[in-house]
């Protein structure tokens, strides 16, 4: 217990990394206490918002214990058929729903099953995997649940498994310019793109560019330089290379560092690429100004070419192929209202009202994709030509499997404004999923929004229970739980802290 009062002693087993992290002090550096001051609890008003935040806590209780039931040690539960599912962007690693509900469960204080949750990590959690994983989804699912699991409680072996695979990803980085390839090999140490991504010549921006926040965690957490580096690199060939009007496309080439396609998104494919930028700026308490700047310039950027507004008044994100626009918007990129919100404050002072304003435009927007629909529950794609506005105009785009994008949206702007109606709309959702989601043996997706009668996708999805169920929670919370003084959520809703003590202080990579 070397490390602080939260510090547990490894198995044998597990090993040792040679580096102490001093948890103490950096629990003493946090500006509140990481579940709040509950200072409401005893208030009648407050009895509503209450029973509406322990309704959340039974979804997510509900979810785990129907993991727990059918599919504990596999990756997701599969609710229809009562079994588990290991899919194939974990190189073999297992219990990706585990690590992803951890920080949830902690937060709910749902202890029995944070224990059971942290055993399993503990005893059946093996990295001698060998298979081919997906660079960001072991990164932003495992690494980013284990390091905020640490960051929460202390206990060493959260920290000793994120070092270790953080470790097993660094080949993927083995390339001429140094942006990584999405895909790793564990066993061979090899990497390659995806087959899909450009006849396999192109590294995705939102993949190699989702990578900063955890990277500098880990040299924090294990006082080795390479991961910190690793996304400096990164960080300077973006920094370098010309962009088309500002603008940063989806496909680079690893091995030239050129762009390979001129399609811009803040959707799938780009966008947790931005969210990174203005992270980076807030984790490092304001300091990384590099990071700001690139995130307004881009956002400059995409307020020119991208921000549209729809005959009826809804404000959108278009997508962007080369001049020409795609008058859609991805429920991925329902995420940019909580982001435009969240960096609001720190933008000039002439912007600062307009970027408010325009948060709250696109999450209406979002909402309104949602209460177009038959479900109450918004299309994975949805539309704004020939007539139509916020819907999608095809099967294929309408299913809805349980995203976390719109809530986390209404969570961002609830802390920033405190209007009611966030919460209203975050309510509308969780009857929603209840209504349409819920089965007799855990959440699903459903096929199609806009029928109400659910045709279920037989999946519950890990960021249901990482970011959906964890962003409305916070939603029916008080602000300080989970300050966003103290915290930054990694893009699976991972608490990552932000660095409020003096750089030079620290043993570990300047975060
Ligand atoms: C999550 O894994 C992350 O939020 C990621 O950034 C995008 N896709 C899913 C949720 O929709």
């Amino acid at each position: 217990a070397a490390r602080g009062s939260g510090s547990t002693a490894l198995r044998p087993q597990e090993g040792g990394i040679p580096f102490s992290f001093d948890f103490n002090a950096f629990r003493s550096r946090l500006r509140h206490p990481v579940l709040g001051t509950r200072a409401d609890e005893s208030k009648e008003p407050q009895s509503l918002v209450r029973a509406q935040r322990e309704k959340i806590k039974e979804m997510m209780q509900f979810a785990w214990r129907s993991y727990r039931l059918y599919a504990m040690g596999k990756n997701e539960l599969r609710p229809l058929t009562k079994d588990g599912y290991e899919g194939n962007m974990f190189g073999g690693l297992s219990g990706a729903t585990i690590i992803d509900s951890l920080d949830t469960l902690y937060l709910m204080e749902l202890q029995e099953e944070f224990q059971e949750a942290k055993a399993w990590v503990e005893e059946n959690f093996h990295l001698n995997v060998s298979g081919e994983a997906s660079l960001f989804e072991v990164n932003i699912r495992y690494i980013g649940g284990l390091l905020s699991a640490f960051y929460l409680t202390g206990e060493e072996v959260f920290r000793v498994k994120a070092i270790k695979l953080g470790e097993k990803l660094l080949p993927a980085f083995n390339t001429p310019t140094g942006i990584p390839k999405g895909v790793v090999n564990f066993k061979s140490g090899s990497n390659r793109s995806w087959g899909w991504a450009m006849a396999g010549s192109s590294s995705i921006l939102a993949e190699f560019g989702s990578l900063h926040l955890e990277f500098l965690h880990l040299t924090e957490l294990s006082g080795n330089q390479v991961f910190a580096e690793k996304v400096r690199n990164i960080r300077k060939v973006l920094r370098k290379i010309n962009k088309p009007f500002g603008l940063y496309p989806n496909f680079l080439s690893p091995v030239s560092g050129n762009w390979m396609q001129h399609h811009v998104s803040v959707g799938g494919l780009g966008d947790s690429f931005y969210e990174y930028l203005i992270k980076s700026w807030l984790m490092s308490a304001k300091t990384d100004v590099e990071a700001k700047d690139m995130y307004y310039e881009a956002l400059e950027a995409i307020e020119t070419y991208l921000v549209n507004v729809s005959p009826g008044g809804l404000t959108y994100i278009a997508e962007w192929r080369g001049g020409i626009l795609d008058h859609k918007m991805g429920h991925l990129a329902c995420f940019s209202g909580g982001m435009i919100a969240l960096g609001a404050e720190d933008a000039k002072e002439e912007k600062r009202a307009h970027y408010r304003e325009l948060a709250a435009q696109i999450t209406k927007t979002c909402h309104e994709s949602y209460a177009r629909s038959d479900t109450k529950l918004g299309p994975e794609a949805f539309w704004f030509n020939s007539g139509r506005e916020a819907v999608a105009t095809q099967l294929s785009e309408s299913y809805y499997i349980l995203r976390p994008e719109v809530v986390e949206s209404y969570m961002y702007l609830w802390r920033q404004t405190h209007d009611p109606i966030y919460r209203e709309w975050g309510w509308e959702v969780v009857l929603a999923l209840e209504k349409y989601c819920r089965t007799e043996a855990g959440f699903s997706g459903i096929q199609d929004v806009y029928s109400s009668v659910p045709n279920h996708d037989n999946k519950q999805q890990t960021f249901f229970l990482a970011e959906t169920l964890k962003y409305l929670y916070l939603l029916f919370s008080e602000d300080d739980m989970l300050s966003l003084e103290d915290w930054v959520f990694n893009t699976e809703a991972h608490p990552l802290p932000v660095n409020h003590s003096d750089s030079s202080s620290r043993a570990g990579g300047r975060l």
